[in-house]
């Protein structure tokens, strides 16, 4: 049986890093919905996170995205974020958004035009320093569309370069998380499409060099914890991206397209001792929130996380490893079923009401006013995200 007070004690070490650009305004292609209260400037970002933080008691870190929280004094940045209670994590760098990455960004045909855009990421590593952040979060849409259009390994060869440039310009304590998808905005060949793909570079650049798994950007049916657990065995996963999704990459909450396989990803992180924040994960979520608001959504997202760790927590790993061992598959599978299908809500509520939290979180900043506050104040400028 698994001891309660251990878990206990993992589920409020459990760290979840919030993704600023959530907080913004967001949809899809036929229509982004503005929602009132949405963040004007990062400074408002920070303030939401550390709300999100405030109710959660696990939630310490926000993640930026650049450009979209440049700001003119990063090093202020984190000190507003500090007063806060919240510090700045991974910065997430944007060559996706420029006209001059039509054919790709660091992979593009033209020298002049990866020059520039392996500028940007280095000047990213120029903020973490600023900010004191660990991770450079570096995801690329580039791709093509039509097979010809270039050529594949001259492409790989161009990202290569790209990517040990910025390697080289990391600071000691400074990492990559390099992030995969399968498509979108390519819709023929991505350049980084898999766990594969990444894992390889990552291999090519050194140990600062580790994969980020974003749940959304699998083929339909991927087994994502078997990616889990062959990365960690290898030393090799940095981070999540967690959402989830029915179809592509969705960016729906965490946990509800499919809890069962977040808790098969947990699992693994469980089982591969990887949970503890000193062994150096980033869990973090990366969402969009385009019709449902934003800050409740981002709270359920993280106690969607917490409810797939505390069952993954309550695996007896002593039956388990016993079952499978005897070969005996039913035994097995209802082992990590009976974890699975455990109600730990009540635990979890346990967990948050020895930190001093309430126990439901979402109902407790429902009641806080926070909500209504910020749709009174933030009225005028111009709302963060995608153009409203
Ligand atoms: C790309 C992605 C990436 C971010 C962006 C906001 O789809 O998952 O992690 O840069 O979303
Ligand atoms: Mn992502």
């Amino acid at each position: 049986m698994a001891d309660l007070a251990a878990v206990k004690r993992a589920l409020a070490a459990q760290r979840i890093e919030t993704p600023s650009w959530a907080f913004g305004n967001s949809g899809t292609r036929f229509k982004v919905f503005a929602q009132a209260g949405v963040p004007r400037i990062p400074e408002e970002k920070i303030a939401d996170a550390a709300a999100v933080h405030r109710y959660t008691g696990v939630a310490p870190t926000v993640a930026l995205h650049i450009p979209w929280d440049r700001v003119d004094d990063y090093a202020g940045l984190a000190a507003y974020a500090e007063e806060r209670g919240v510090r700045l994590g991974a910065i997430n760098t944007n060559v996706f958004q420029d006209d001059d990455y039509k054919l790709g960004s660091v992979t593009n045909p033209d020298p002049g035009i990866r020059r520039k855009a392996t500028d940007h990421l280095l000047e990213a590593i120029d903020i973490m320093d600023a900010t004191g952040s660990r991770d450079l979060k570096l995801w690329f849409a580039d791709g093509i569309n039509y097979p010809g259009q270039d050529d594949l390994r001259n492409r790989q060869d161009r990202l290569a370069a790209a990517l040990r440039e910025t390697y080289d310009r990391l600071g000691d304590d400074q990492r990559i998380l390099l992030e995969y998808k399968l498509f979108e905005p390519a819709f023929y060949a991505t350049d980084i499409p898999d766990w594969g793909t990444s894992y390889a570079h990552c291999v090519e650049l050194g140990a600062k060099a580790t994969v980020c798994i974003d749940t959304g950007h699998h083929a339909p049916g991927t087994n994502i914890e078997f990616i889990v657990a062959f990365l960690l065995r290898q030393g090799k996963l940095g981070a999540f991206d967690f959402n989830s999704r029915f179809y592509a990459d969705d960016d729906l909450m965490a946990g509800a397209a499919d809890p069962f396989q977040l808790f098969r990803i947990m699992n693994e992180i469980v089982r591969g001792g990887a949970l503890d924040p000193a062994y150096g994960i980033n869990f973090m979520l990366d969402q969009c929130h385009n019709i449902e608001a934003k800050i409740p959504a981002i709270i359920r997202s993280v106690m969607n996380i917490q409810e797939a760790t505390a069952k993954a927590l309550l695996v007896d790993r002593d039956a388990l490893a016993k079952a499978q061992t005897d070969g005996d598959v039913l035994e097995a599978n209802s082992v990590l079923m009976d974890a699975y299908n455990t109600d730990v809500r009540p635990l979890l509520g346990e967990v948050r009401a020895d930190a001093g939290l309430d126990p439901d979180p979402v109902a407790a900043y429902r009641a806080s006013g926070y909500q209504e506050r910020i749709v009174r104040e933030r009225v005028g400028g111009r709302q963060a995200g995608w153009g409203a």
